[in-house]
């Protein structure tokens, strides 16, 4: 991404009052995890079995647990959790929690959590296998719309990506590893357009707002070479009307 000076100073200046830069300076954090009926959040641990959350738990009423050896070390490495619905001839089971251990230590790394209708509603994962998730994953209607990261392993989240027709369209992020716990600080807020970064706000003094605007050039000059494109049409519509004019 090229950044332009002049454009950054211009941003500065036509930012300052509208609607999604004053939203994102506040670092307002607006989660979907109170919609979903699991919440999101990297407090859960990923542990032998079960652990996953109250989904996984095969103990509750009309559940069952299957559990397969894939790897074929003898040793069980995914765990399956299926709800009864229905009673007599329309009963069917529905799969609403799968457990995979990636690296054979007995300890769960993937979660993924399905509705009842078996739509998936989220998946974890402990993506270096230190027992604690690192990365949630949202769903509705089987489409991803948000992305929980821990990326530097501390159990804080530093990064929440949001998206819409499976493409991101805002990330917030915390790049100075200031969040802590559940308290996520970001200092960096991104837009996208059909999945590209165009335009980015950094907060350079840690109090939360924004202090700088980027936007990527190549986007700038591609909208800027389009509208030359178009007045250059026109003016030869112009001209091509003026001669039919004059004959
Ligand atoms: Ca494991
Ligand atoms: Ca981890
Ligand atoms: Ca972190
Ligand atoms: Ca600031």
């Amino acid at each position: 991404m090229r950044i332009s000076a002049a454009w950054v100073i211009a941003m500065s200046i036509a930012l300052v009052g509208c609607a999604g830069g004053s939203e994102a300076g506040k670092g307002k954090v607006t989660t979907l995890s109170r919609d979903l009926p699991l919440p999101l959040g990297m407090e859960e641990e990923a542990s032998d079995s079960g652990s996953g959350s109250s989904r996984c738990d095969a103990s509750a009423p009309n559940r069952d647990a299957t559990e397969l050896d894939t790897s074929g070390d003898g040793r069980a490495d995914v765990r399956k959790v299926r709800l009864r619905l229905g009673v007599g001839d329309t009963a069917r089971m529905v799969l609403i929690c799968r457990e995979t251990d990636l690296n054979a230590d007995g300890k769960k790394d993937v979660i993924r959590y399905y509705d009842d209708d078996g739509q998936s509603l989220r998946e974890d994962s402990d993506r270096n296998f230190d027992g604690r998730i690192d990365n949630s994953t949202a769903y509705q209607h089987n489409k991803i719309v948000l992305q929980e990261q821990d990326n530097n392993f501390d159990g804080a989240i530093d990064s929440r990506i949001y998206y819409r027709d499976g493409k991101p369209i805002r990330a917030e992020r915390d790049t100075s590893a200031r969040s802590e716990g559940n308290k996520f600080r970001p200092d960096r807020w991104e837009y996208y357009e059909d999945g590209r970064l165009v335009r980015m706000g950094t907060d350079l003094d840690g109090d939360g707002t924004v202090d700088r605007w980027d936007r990527d050039e190549a986007y700038t000059e591609e909208s800027a070479d389009q509208s030359v494109d178009e007045m250059a049409a026109k003016a030869a519509q112009a001209g091509a009307a003026s001669d039919a004019e004059a004959k």
